[in-house]
């Protein structure tokens, strides 16, 4: 694979800053951040109230723990604008993510927001190895999900030319990688396991592509799953992260020289890692959930926002912010399974390791005589077809011996599991609703 590390002169300088000068401007910025909530969002001014902090109280970055956080429920009960801070005319777009109960959480940006996303989103396609004149593939979607609209602002800034494909249609997508030339391609990493099925659907080798890197989030994917993109596609597979509510994708990034964790654009985004239970700031190393405070947005900030993600903060290596670990998975993500904490990561690593299975899977969980039991359906390869019950076997045993849990593996033909076309529905869950 090509080396893509791009030039240090190439970079923000704030990536590379001292420490301290990244103090100081969080510090800063933070300070009128809490003021700015405070002033601006009725919700901010309670719930501070309520615990008794007011945004002078910040006198250090570790101030910030006596603030209180905001869930998500906090932005339902403002639906649909009660959470923002500026006047409505002054927001320039709104984004929304459905989510699972029915009542959509807005988010809204005004032009300068645009323009910090579009800042932070140009570092990670930089990061990735992009540099401006490169053909972008853009497979996230377009519309009220962040990814797609994110993702371009992001290239328009560093100077891609991009092909606004969104996600669908798999034929096209791979048409359009082979006839443009993409150089890099920003798709969830399940749905890229759908591109990959059609360049051999259409009897063509992926490693030919003229693709160089692939940047690829907004669901939790494992190292064992970048090494079967890095393969198929013969080129550099990176994780960017982000979620909505603290803007879109562009909010942590890997270097592509490293590949070592996600680092996190801190001059515009504090992040902290909790203890999910008790609410406890973790020391930089420890896992917990992890909790963002915006430092610079207008329209909508959130203060101590908590992600339900999991994952823990390291130090700087290729950039000086700090790194967060490629995300476990969601809170809301975990099973329990007789006791024991299973995430779809754990399963998608034991897979990997079993060649005569696609890379596809889905969970399935049950209520059979009042206990509760995980079916995990899995495919075969074309030529693997013989070898399905052995493969399940192994795979079941795999997982009683890493994960601990005993589950059903059932495996299907090609193409027998469920296909994404962006975020992949991991588990479903048959249980009935307590
Ligand atoms: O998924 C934003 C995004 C778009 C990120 C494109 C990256 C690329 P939401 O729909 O609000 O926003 O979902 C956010 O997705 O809290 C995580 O649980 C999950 N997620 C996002 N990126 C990653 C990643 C977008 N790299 C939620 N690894 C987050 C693991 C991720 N999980």
């Amino acid at each position: 694979m090509e080396d893509l590390t791009p030039p240090k002169d190439s970079l923000d300088p704030i990536e590379i800053a001292s420490r301290d000068e990244i103090a100081a401007l969080q510090l800063e910025r933070l300070k009128w951040s809490l003021a700015h909530a405070y002033q601006n969002v009725p919700h901010y001014k309670a719930s501070f109230d309520a615990a008794g902090v007011h945004p002078d109280d910040l006198r250090s970055l570790d101030d910030l723990a006596k603030f209180p956080f905001t869930v998500k429920t906090d932005l339902r009960d403002n639906y649909p604008f009660g959470m923002f801070a500026v006047p409505r005319d002054q927001v320039a777009r709104v984004h929304a993510s459905s989510g699972t109960t029915g009542q959509p959480t807005v988010v809204g940006y005004t032009a300068r927001d645009l323009d910090v996303w579009a800042t932070v989103v140009a570092r990670c396609l930089r990061a990735s190895g992009l540099k401006p004149g490169d053909i972008l593939h853009n497979a996230y979607g377009y519309g009220l999900f962040t990814g797609g609209l994110g993702i371009h602002l992001g290239a328009d800034k560093l100077g891609l030319t991009t092909v606004p494909i969104s996600g669908g249609m798999t034929n096209r997508q791979v048409r359009l990688i082979e006839d443009f030339g993409a150089t890099g391609i920003t798709v969830t990493p399940s749905y890229a396991l759908s591109i990959i099925d059609e360049y051999a659907a259409q009897g063509r080798d992926p490693r030919l592509s003229p693709l160089k890197v692939g940047i690829f989030g907004a669901e939790p994917w494992t190292n064992a799953m970048r090494q079967e993109i890095e393969e198929a596609f013969d080129m550099h597979a990176v994780d960017i992260y982000g979620l909505s509510e603290v803007m879109g994708p562009g909010v942590a990034n890997e270097c592509v020289e490293t590949k070592d964790g996600l680092h996190i654009w801190e001059d515009h985004f504090y992040p902290e890692v909790i203890d999910p239970e008790t609410g406890r700031v973790l020391p930089d190393g420890e896992l917990g959930e992890l909790v963002f405070t915006s430092l610079t947005k207008e329209a909508f900030p959130v203060i101590r926002y908590r992600t339900r993600d999991l994952t823990r903060l390291m130090p700087g290596t290729a950039r000086s912010m700090r790194r967060m670990e490629k995300v476990t998975g969601r809170s809301d993500d975990m099973m329990i399974l007789r006791g024991v904490n299973v995430f779809p990561t754990q399963i998608e690593e034991q897979l990997m390791l079993v060649p005569a299975l696609a890379p596809h899977f889905q969970v399935e969980l049950n209520r059979v005589e009042h206990r509760d039991e995980m079916r995990v359906k899995v495919e075969t390869l074309p030529d693997t077809v013989e070898q399905g019950e052995a493969a399940a076997r192994d795979l079941a045993a795999r997982i009683k011996a890493s994960v601990g849990v005993t589950v059903k593996v059932d495996v299907a033909a090609p193409g027998g599991v469920a296909r994404s076309q962006g975020k992949a529905v991991r588990i479903v869950d048959n249980r009935p609703k307590a």
